[in-house]
């Protein structure tokens, strides 16, 4: 049996999951503005968070950070910092160095915005300029500032040797200032993405859905600190941490795990961890036996003393449908 812990045994975990089930809570006005911040660098990174933030524009603030103007395009709410020294208008060249200075210069005027967050969804595709020198840079600041750092770095094809070694240079620093930072291979991304018939370019769907699950689980309970410490007892377990999602049909909850687990955003097996966060959204007829299938499919393999956090959320857009999105630590 596995533990459904940190707040009790299944039976006590299901109660305030009941609770919350029948109880429409109006999101936009529970979280208050601008403490979870969807930042993207780069132009990947930028089209990335345009893409996910879309799914979830009244919980959470957008953040866009280019020298490249093109990457602002059509994001009408959110907040653009542009990093264009030279008045070139074109990226950073592919320099990490010059990124960092830049993002330095620029600093001041997003300090505000780094200043009310409480969490930061980081996303850059690393191999460029701008991504790979100013999201390490970012996500330090942010810490600096005391917000919780997810982040989400996308890896070149293995084809591109120059942008390759670039990465595997950037890495490292967005690593050790994430609290969790998941690597997601592109050429994994583009290959799934033929197959859902999505664009790889903007996270061919799965960044978008991991990230406003995130998003929707934080503002779900409506008490962003009670959730953010749940979130960090979790992150805080020792060993790696990844993120999780997976989407598919209410008749067949299995196949949601089994997707969840396939995903290409989860890079590291989830094999006897020791912490989890889920959240489960679904449709109107989504019933407690879909909650229970998902999730004890979904903890089966973890470690027997697995502490388990989980929240359920009703939208009448998900019809037919589940997700769940996690957070998985201690592995
Ligand atoms: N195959 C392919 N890969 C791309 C393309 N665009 C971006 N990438 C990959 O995504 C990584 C990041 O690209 P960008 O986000 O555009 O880079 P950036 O951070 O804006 O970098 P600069 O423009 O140099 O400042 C690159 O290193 C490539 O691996 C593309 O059109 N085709
Ligand atoms: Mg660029």
């Amino acid at each position: 049996m596995h533990g459904l812990g940190m707040r009790g045994d299944v039976t006590s975990d299901i109660r305030p999951m009941i609770k919350q089930f029948y109880t429409p809570a109006p999101y936009s006005r529970l979280v208050q503005d601008g403490e979870v911040l969807v930042v993207g660098v780069g132009g990947i990174g930028c089209l990335w968070a345009v893409e996910a933030h879309s799914g979830c524009p009244d919980l959470a603030e957008l953040l866009l950070i280019d020298a490249d103007e093109s990457s602002f395009e059509g994001a009408s709410d959110a907040n653009c910092l542009f990093l264009d020294s030279g008045g070139e208008g074109r990226g950073a060249a592919a320099l990490p160095s010059m990124a960092i200075h830049r993002l330095r210069d620029g600093m001041e005027s997003i300090s505000n915005l780094l200043d009310k967050a409480e969490v930061m969804i980081l996303m850059a595709g690393l191999g460029g300029g701008m991504g790979s020198g100013a999201s390490g840079e970012l996500a330090k600041m942010a810490k600096q500032c005391g917000c919780l750092v997810l982040s989400v770095a996308g890896l070149p094809f293995a084809e591109q040797p120059l942008r390759c070694a670039i990465a595997e240079e950037a890495l490292p620093s967005l690593e050790a200032n994430s609290d969790v930072c998941i690597r997601v291979s592109m050429e994994r991304l583009a290959w799934q993405s033929r197959r859902r018939k999505t664009d790889w370019m903007i996270g061919s769907g799965w960044i978008g859905e991991l990230v406003e699950g995130l998003v929707t689980t934080l503002a779900s309970v409506g008490r962003i600190n009670l959730d953010l410490m749940d979130m960090k007892a979790i992150i805080n377990k020792t060993g790696n941490a990844t993120l999780i999602v997976g989407t598919g049909s209410s008749e067949n909850p299995s196949s949601v795990v089994e997707m969840a687990r396939n995903s290409p955003l989860n890079d590291v097996s989830i094999e006897g961890a020791k912490g989890c966060m889920i959240q489960v959204e679904g449709g109107p007829d989504m019933t407690l036996s879909h909650l229970t299938e998902l999730t004890d499919s979904f903890v089966s393999q973890m470690d027997p003393n697995c502490q388990v956090i989980m929240g359920a959320r009703v939208s009448d857009e998900m019809i037919g449908k589940l997700r769940l999105v996690a957070v998985v630590s201690g592995i």
